[in-house]
């Protein structure tokens, strides 16, 4: 009898122990530290690259990892050259090329993370946005001329006019009374 109790208090034990690691390693697996653009960023000019460092217990293994890039139609527009950062000793950054001169817009980047250690897959997305000044200017200038002239003319021509009268009466008044003085 204690031998079996035993027995099965150890096999529910180890239940208790592999879950609790599952759970352990789950929370540990790969997940962004940090990237450039960075998540829900705004960027001036449109970047040649996304970079994204990784907070893992183990190197990536790139054989599974990937960077891929889609605009907001979902059209791809990386270059399918996902890599390890060299710079990166712990081979924790991946990189990825962008073809040149995006538009503006809202970009997603969607990472797949293989770890050497326990051969666990993490995936995940974030999004960026490009929007470049010289693009967004013209738009609110257009619509300025349009509304300037009606609410700053309505207010200055009465004055105007009441200015012009004034010197108009005035410069009569002057020379009436130059031609009464030859007179
Ligand atoms: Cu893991």
């Amino acid at each position: 009898m204690i031998r079996v109790f035993h027995r099965t208090s150890m096999v529910f034990l180890s239940v208790i122990a592999l879950l609790a690691m599952t759970v352990g390693i789950a929370s540990a697996h790969a997940k962004i530290k940090s990237s450039e653009p960075a998540a829900d960023s705004t960027v001036a000019s449109a970047p040649t690259q996304v970079k994204v460092v990784f907070d893992n217990h183990d190197p990536l293994d790139i054989s599974g990892s990937s960077l891929v890039v889609t605009d907001e139609s979902g059209a791809v527009v990386d270059l399918g050259d996902t890599a390890l950062d060299k710079n990166d000793a712990d081979r924790l950054t991946l990189v990825v090329s962008l073809k040149s001169g995006l538009a503006n817009g809202t970009y997603t980047v969607k990472w797949t993370a293989l770890s050497q250690g326990d051969g666990s897959v993490a995936e995940g997305s974030f999004k960026f946005t490009v929007d470049a000044a010289a693009a967004v200017t013209p738009a609110p200038a257009a619509e300025a001329p349009t509304q300037l002239p009606r609410t700053g003319a309505g207010d200055s021509l009465p004055m105007m006019a009441l200015f012009s009268g004034v010197v108009l009466i005035g410069a009569g008044l002057l020379i009436r009374s130059r031609l009464a003085r030859v007179n």
